[in-house]
C-alpha cells in the first residue's frame, strides 16, 4: 500500500507544510506513511500579473477567487482522476470524528482553501465533492481549517500514532468525555489527589472515573450524554438475551457502531402478526394445517423470542449488524442499510432472505460464544506477543491463501488488523507458529496453529492471551465460530466461553448488485 496523499490547493502553501511538519504529521511524512503535497494555486494563474482573484458580479463587498487557477490547479494535482476534493469553507457540514473516519479510508484527498470572500461557484461545481467547515466561527482562511482535518484524519491512518489498538478504541468510556487525570505530587497547594486513585483498587478505580466521566458529561455536553443515556437503555434491553446479543451490546459499549435504527417496544408488532396468522387459521381451518410450512413456524418463534429491533452500522469497516423482532421491522432494517455496506451480520432467518433479495450473499453460519467472567485467564506459553508488519508475510501465507476457508479475509485486512496492533502471534524459541487476531467489528478470532505445533495448548493460550487484551480494554470477549468447527466450540468452553442459541449469519455484498 502507497502512503496516503493529502493535497493542498491555497495561496499559502508554506503555511500548510510549515504547520503540520513539526508534529506526529510531520514525522509520518518522513517515515512516507503518508504524504503532503502543497500547491501553490497562484502558480497556475494566466493573468500576467500573477492575479487571482476579481470582483463578484452583482456587486457586493471583497473579492473573489477566480475559476481558471483554481481549475487548473485542480487539473494538475488529479490528472483528470477522480479525487475526493473538500472545499474547506464556512458554509460546509461541520467536521465531526465520523467524516474524519470515513476520509481515512481514501487513498488521496484534495483540500481546496479558499481566500477572499469565497471562489467563483462553476469552478466548485465542476470538482468539489464534499463542502466542510470546522465549526461556527469566522477565521480568516481555509488553512487552518485544513490542517485541523489533515491531523484529525492523519492520526486514524495505520502506523501514524505507532502499533498499539488505534487511540479510537483506546477509551474506556466512549460517548463520555474524559475523567479528570492527576500526577505527582500527591498534594500540591493543599490539593489531594483523591484517595480513590491512591488505593489501588483497580475496580474502584474504574467506577470512579466512570461516574467522573458521567457527570462532567452531563454538565459540559448536555448534548451527548442524552445519546449515551439512549445508548445505555439500547445496551440494558439487548442485555436480557446476552449471549445472543453480545456482539451488538459491545459494538454499542465500545462506541464502534451508530444506530440507524432502534425498535424497543415492538411487542405489539409480534401480537399482530400471531393475531394476523391466527385470523388465517379461524378463516380457513382446512387449509390451516397447509399453511404453516416448516419455515414459516421457524419464522413465528423468531419473531417472539426478540423484542427489539435494532440496525448498527460501524463506518469504519462497513459492517452492518442487525437484530429484528418481526418481518415488519426486517423490511425497515433492510431498507435501512447504508448503499456502502460491505458485511451484515443478521440472526433471522426472514432477514438473511431479504438480504439475499437485495444482493448479498451468505458468507458462512457461525456460533457466537462469549466469555462473561471478569477475571482475566492463565496463559501457559510465554511466548506471545503483539504482531507488527515483519509477521505480516507469515500471516498472510497461513491466512488469505485459502479463500474457502477464510471468506471475506484479504491481505489488505490483515495488514490493517496487525497496523491497529489487533493480532497476536506465539512463538517457540523466537520462530513464529501461530496466530489470534480481533476483528475489526470486535469479534474474538483469526486462531491458527501450524499443524506440527498443535495439542500443546498453544491455541488456547492465544485465546487466552487475547482475552486478556480485551479484558483489560473493558470489553467483554466474544467470537463467531464456523458452526461445526466442533474442535474450537470445544476449546473457547474450556476456558469459559457459553454459546448462544441462535445461529449468526455473515452476509457479504455480492458485485453483481440487484436493488
Ligand atoms: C462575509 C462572509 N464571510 C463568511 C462568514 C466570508 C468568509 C469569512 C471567512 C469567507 C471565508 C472565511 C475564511 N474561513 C474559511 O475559509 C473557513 C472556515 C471558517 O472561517 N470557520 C470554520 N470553518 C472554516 S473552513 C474554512
Amino acid at each position: 500500500m502507497s502512503a496516503v496523499i493529502f493535497h493542498v490547493l491555497t495561496l499559502f502553501p508554506e503555511m500548510v507544510i510549515q504547520g503540520l511538519s513539526p508534529s506526529v504529521i510531520g514525522r509520518a511524512w518522513e517515515k512516507k506513511i503518508i504524504s503532503l503535497n502543497a500547491v501553490d494555486i497562484r502558480d497556475y494563474t494566466t493573468d500576467r500579473h500573477r492575479k487571482v482573484d476579481d470582483y463578484p458580479y452583482g456587486g457586493g463587498a471583497g473579492m473573489l477567487m477566480q475559476a481558471q487557477p483554481v481549475y487548473d490547479a485542480h487539473r494538475a494535482v488529479t490528472g483528470g482522476r477522480k479525487v475526493r476534493t473538500i472545499y474547506v469553507t464556512p458554509q460546509g457540514t461541520p467536521f465531526t470524528q465520523a467524516k474524519a473516519r470515513e476520509l481515512a479510508n481514501e487513498d488521496e484527498l484534495v483540500f481546496l482553501c479558499g481566500h477572499y470572500e469565497g471562489i467563483d461557484e462553476r469552478v466548485l461545481e465542476e470538482i468539489v465533492t464534499d463542502y466542510i467547515s470546522i465549526g461556527d466561527y469566522v477565521l480568516t482562511g481555509g488553512e487552518l481549517p485544513a490542517m485541523v482535518m489533515i491531523d484529525a484524519i492523519a492520526r486514524l491512518i495505520p502506523g501514524v500514532l505507532g502499533n498499539d489498538i488505534s487511540a479510537e478504541e483506546e477509551s474506556f468510556y466512549n460517548d463520555l468525555l474524559e475523567y479528570p487525570q492527576y500526577s505527582r505530587p500527591e498534594e500540591w497547594r493543599e490539593k489531594r489527589v483523591p484517595e480513590v486513585l491512591l488505593s489501588g483498587d483497580h475496580k474502584k478505580v474504574m467506577q470512579w472515573r466512570l461516574e467522573q466521566a458521567r457527570q462532567r458529561t452531563a454538565e459540559r455536553r448536555p448534548d451527548l450524554y442524552e445519546r449515551y443515556q439512549e445508548k445505555q437503555l439500547l445496551i440494558r434491553k439487548l442485555g436480557r438475551h446476552k449471549r445472543n446479543n453480545i456482539h451488538l451490546m459491545e459494538s454499542l459499549e465500545r462506541g464502534c457502531a451508530e444506530v440507524l435504527y432502534s425498535e424497543t417496544e415492538p411487542a405489539h408488532w409480534a401480537e399482530e402478526a400471531c393475531a394476523e396468522t391466527g385470523n388465517r387459521i379461524e378463516a380457513g381451518k382446512h387449509t390451516a394445517e397447509k399453511s404453516h410450512t416448516a419455515a414459516e413456524k421457524h419464522s413465528m418463534k423468531e419473531q417472539n423470542s426478540a423484542e427489539i429491533s435494532i440496525l448498527l452500522y460501524d463506518r469504519s469497516c462497513k459492517t452492518c449488524m442487525a437484530l429484528a423482532a418481526n418481518t415488519a421491522s426486517g423490511k425497515i432494517i433492510a431498507e435501512k442499510l447504508p448503499e456502502d455496506t460491505e458485511m451484515v451480520i443478521v440472526s433471522e432467518s426472514f432477514l438473511r432472505e431479504l438480504l439475499i433479495k437485495r444482493g448479498y450473499k451468505v458468507l458462512g453460519s457461525y456460533s457466537q460464544m462469549l466469555y462473561t467472567r471478569k477475571e482475566t485467564l492463565s496463559v501457559k506459553h510465554k511466548e506471545i506477543r503483539p504482531l507488527t508488519m515483519e509477521h505480516f508475510p507469515y500471516v498472510c501465507c497461513w491466512y488469505c491463501s485459502d479463500d474457502k476457508c477464510n471468506p471475506g479475509i484479504d491481505d489488505v485486512y490483515v495488514r490493517e488488523r496487525i497496523q491497529a496492533g489487533a493480532m497476536y502471534g506465539a512463538f517457540m524459541e523466537g520462530r513464529q507458529v501461530g496466530f489470534v487476531g480481533i476483528h475489526s467489528e470486535g469479534s474474538l478470532g483469526m486462531l491458527f496453529v501450524e499443524e506440527a505445533f498443535r495439542r500443546q495448548g498453544i491455541a488456547a493460550s492465544l485465546e487466552a492471551y487475547a482475552v486478556n487484551r480485551m479484558l483489560e480494554r473493558g470489553w467483554t470477549p466474544y467470537g463467531h465460530i464456523s458452526v461445526g468447527n466442533i474442535a474450537s466450540e470445544k476449546l473457547q468452553e474450556k476456558l469459559g466461553f457459553y454459546k448462544a442459541e441462535k445461529t449468526f449469519w455473515w452476509m457479504e455484498k455480492t458485485l453483481a448488485n440487484s436493488t
